[in-house]
């Protein structure tokens, strides 16, 4: 089995209720052991209006891509269809972490390459997972954010 941690983020129409439906789903492709409060949040590097955003960690007998898959199918059933880039969107499922895993394939990279950088991404993960070490800066997630709004207040 193993521990994903997982980024959920929507900026599209009733945002809390497609993050209630993500939950919904992640639950039936694992165990939801552990949810972050939603919280909402400026769009970081993308247009459209303010995200909610939240966290969960969840165990799972399913690989990285499966669960990619997984993922990816959650958003299509909210109706995301993927045109550009950062467009807004209903429904963003992304993997975090994966166990201690890091992994660097086209298509799926972990630990995901920008986490440590966004405070929508740390900032719930820190709620459930402050002593949880991220695999390839060997760094806790408190650490992380605390690094961050450092950074933010210069
Ligand atoms: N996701 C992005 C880009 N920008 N900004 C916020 N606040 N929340 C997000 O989930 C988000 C973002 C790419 O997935
Ligand atoms: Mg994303
Ligand atoms: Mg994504």
């Amino acid at each position: 089995m193993a521990r994903a941690y997982l980024g959920l983020g929507s900026n599209v129409g009733d945002r809390e209720r497609h993050l209630r439906f993500a939950m919904g789903g992640l639950s039936r492709v694992g165990t939801v052991l552990a949810r972050a409060p939603l919280i909402e949040t400026e769009p970081v590097d993308c247009p459209g209006g303010m995200f909610l955003n939240t966290c969960v960690c969840l165990e799972s007998a399913l690989d990285p891509s499966e669960l990619l898959l997984a993922a990816m199918r959650l958003e299509q059933r909210r109706g995301r269809n993927r045109t550009t880039r950062n467009e807004p969107r209903v429904l963003d499922i992304d993997i975090l972490l994966y166990s201690d895993l890091v992994l660097c394939e086209k298509g799926l990279q972990i630990p995901h390459p920008r986490m440590h950088e966004r405070g929508f991404v740390l900032e719930p993960l820190a709620e459930i997972a402050p002593n949880l070490v991220h695999p390839s800066l060997n760094v806790t997630v408190r650490r992380l954010l605390a690094g961050l709004k450092g950074a933010a207040g210069k």
